[in-house]
């Protein structure tokens, strides 16, 4: 059997409703300016950002605590180009070959391509890897639901990015599988994302796209 933790009391704020309004709004705001975006600036992030944004997606609540993610960081250009070669190799082979027309239909009005010259501009890519398992002691240790939990770190690592003043795209070259072998990773941890992290260059341009409204994706039911 393995020990129950001790519980300690939450050390919990609460608001009034007009500061959590106000709060609430302002959040919203805030993340209203976030985007993906493609063409990055060469320069580089200064000292300790990226860290503090790994720390916060690190905070994000998963399956038993496991916490079944790792963040591996890739600023040496050597390895960025090998990650773009590569990336590069399965996206042409993607958009050529393997596409369905309907997801080529989609991704039309995007202009993406299967050219990620990105890849080697940006100072930072930071590969999210998911462990389907880990390894404790020689013993395998099942990970519970961690899609959901990789997926939560990742929500609080772009938030985290944004407010930093970093911009990213949530990039899935596919399929990634590459991505465990280029950066050495074991066999218990698969990619999830791969997210290059910069500033947008001078001339980016991203498409006039909007997010559906609340009427259009809160759903109200009983009375
Ligand atoms: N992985 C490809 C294709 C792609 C797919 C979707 I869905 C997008 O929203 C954008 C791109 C690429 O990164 O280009």
């Amino acid at each position: 059997m393995t020990e129950s933790y001790s519980f300690v009391p939450y050390a919990f704020e609460r608001r009034g409703p007009a500061e959590m309004l106000e709060r609430a709004r302002a959040f919203r705001e805030s993340l209203e300016s976030r985007r993906s975006i493609r063409d990055f600036s060469a320069d580089a992030l200064p000292d300790g950002v990226l860290d503090e944004c790994i720390r916060a997606a690190g905070l994000a609540p998963s399956g038993a605590n496991r916490q079944p993610w790792s963040f591996v960081v890739v600023t040496d250009p050597a390895i960025k180009r090998e990650i773009r070669i590569a990336a590069e190799a399965e996206e042409k082979e993607l958009y050529e070959r393997r596409i369905s027309d309907e997801w080529r239909e989609a991704l039309e009005p995007l202009g993406t391509t299967w050219e990620k010259p990105f890849l080697e501009t940006v100072p930072a890519i930071v590969v999210l890897f998911r462990h389907v398992y880990d390894i404790e002691e020689g013993e395998k240790k099942t990970n519970y639901y961690t899609q959901e939990s990789v997926g939560i770190a990742l929500g609080f690592f772009l938030v985290a990015l944004h407010r930093a003043g970093l911009a990213t795209l949530t990039h899935t070259p596919s399929p990634m599988g590459f991505l465990g072998k280029v950066l050495g990773r074991p066999a218990n941890e698969k990619p999830y994302v791969l997210l290059p992290i910069g500033y947008p260059a001078a001339d980016c341009r991203v498409p006039d796209i909007g997010k559906k409204g609340l009427d259009e994706i809160r759903v109200r039911v009983g009375e």
